[in-house]
C-alpha cells in the first residue's frame, strides 16, 4: 500500500493535504544522527535497575519490563521530563523540538511559536485504542492543537502500526463530559467505536520509514494495532503542540512555560517542574509497590478484548 509523503519544500501541498485528510506525512524530517543518539540512550536505560518512568499506556510509574526480544513493554509518558536520566531526556527533547518539525507546525497553524504540552516514547506498540485526542487534550479554541508521530526506525506492518481514519476530523467529535476528570473514559471508549461503526471511515495504517514525521488533527480518530511479531519493535515518539498565542483546553489557568532547545518551541511547566515530576514519579512507584496498586485509565486494546 503506497503512502503519500511530502518534503519540507512542498508547503502548500502539506497544508492542503492536512486540511483535507486530517493528517499529513513529511519524509526525512528527523535526521538519523539525532535518532541514533536517542536510541543509544534508550538502550542504556532499559537495563538500568533504578530507571523509573511514567507509563503512558497504564498511567502508573513503571520500571522497564523487557520482552524476550529486549523491547520495553510499556510506553513512556513525557520522557522529556525524565531529569533523573538527563542524557535520555535531552536526546528526546532534541528530536521532539527539531527545526523541521517546528517549521511544519508553523506552516499548519500560522503561528511562529508553539507549546509542547505532552510527549510519549514507544519502544514497542502498546496497541493504543481508537480515540480523538480532543477528549484528552486540545488547544482553546479547540481543533487547533497539532500532534506529531516520529518514526525512529523503519516500521514493519506487523509491528503494531499507528493508524488514522482519514477525514474523520470533519465528522462528529466526542468531548469529555466533565472537563476536569476522565471519569467517563469507559463510556468514551465505547462511543468512539459506535461512531466508527456508524460511518464509512476507513482505517489507514502507517508503516513509516525512519525519520518520517506524521502530523494529525485533534479530531482525527487514530490509534495503533497490536504487535503481531515479537521480533519487531515500533520505536517512535509522539508530541502534542498548541500555537503559543492560544491556551490549552481544560486547564483551569494558563500553565507556566519554560524554554526548550528550540527558540520557537516552549514546554509546559516551570524550569523546576520536570525535576519535581521525576522525584514524584519515584515516590509514587514506591508507594504503589507498597499498596499493591495496579494500572489506571488503560489505553491498551488487549485490556478490553475479552469484554467485546
Ligand atoms: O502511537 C500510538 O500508539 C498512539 C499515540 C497517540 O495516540 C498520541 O500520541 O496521541
Ligand atoms: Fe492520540
Amino acid at each position: 500500500m503506497s503512502l503519500t509523503k511530502f518534503l519540507i519544500d512542498q508547503p502548500q501541498e502539506i497544508k492542503h493535504y492536512y486540511q483535507e485528510h486530517g493528517y499529513v506525512i513529511v519524509r526525512n524530517a528527523l535526521s538519523a544522527e539525532k535518532i541514533d543518539r536517542l536510541l543509544g540512550q534508550v538502550n542504556q536505560k532499559k537495563r538500568d535497575r533504578l530507571f523509573v518512568f511514567n507509563s503512558q499506556d497504564t498511567h502508573v510509574p513503571t520500571r522497564p519490563r523487557l520482552t524476550e526480544a529486549g523491547f520495553i513493554e510499556n510506553s513512556m509518558l513525557n520522557p522529556v521530563n525524565l531529569k533523573l536520566a538527563p542524557r535520555l531526556s535531552k536526546m528526546v527533547e532534541r528530536c521532539l523540538v527539531d527545526e523541521t518539525v517546528a517549521k511544519i507546525l508553523s506552516l499548519l497553524s500560522g503561528d511562529t511559536h508553539h507549546v509542547m504540552m505532552q510527549n510519549m516514547f514507544f519502544d514497542k506498540s502498546t496497541g493504543t485504542i481508537e480515540h480523538q485526542d480532543h477528549y484528552y487534550l486540545d488547544a482553546d479554541p479547540p481543533g487547533r492543537m497539532i500532534a506529531a508521530w516520529y518514526a525512529l526506525e523503519d516500521i514493519q506492518e506487523d509491528a503494531g502500526c499507528f493508524f488514522v481514519l482519514p477525514g474523520s476530523h470533519k465528522g462528529r467529535v466526542i468531548a469529555r463530559v466533565d472537563g476536569r476528570s476522565f471519569s467517563d473514559h469507559e463510556t468514551y471508549r465505547k462511543e468512539i467505536l459506535t461512531l466508527i461503526d456508524s460511518t464509512e471511515y476507513q482505517y489507514k495504517s502507517f508503516p513509516l520509514e525512519k525519520g518520517d514525521v506524521l502530523f494529525w488533527h485533534p479530531y482525527t480518530v487514530h490509534g495503533a494495532y497490536k504487535n503481531l511479531n515479537p521480533q519487531h519493535s515500533r520505536k517512535s515518539l509522539t508530541a502534542h503542540f498548541y500555537p503559543a498565542q492560544l491556551k490549552p483546553l481544560y486547564a483551569a489557568k494558563a500553565p507556566k512555560l519554560r524554554p526548550s532547545l528550540n527558540p520557537h518551541i516552549l514546554m509546559t511547566g516551570s524550569a523546576i517542574a520536570p525535576y519535581v515530576d521525576s522525584v514524584k514519579t519515584y515516590l509514587r512507584f514506591v508507594a504503589n509497590a507498597v499498596r499493591g496498586r495496579g494500572p489506571e485509565m488503560v489505553m491498551r486494546r488487549e485490556n478490553y478484548e475479552e469484554a467485546i
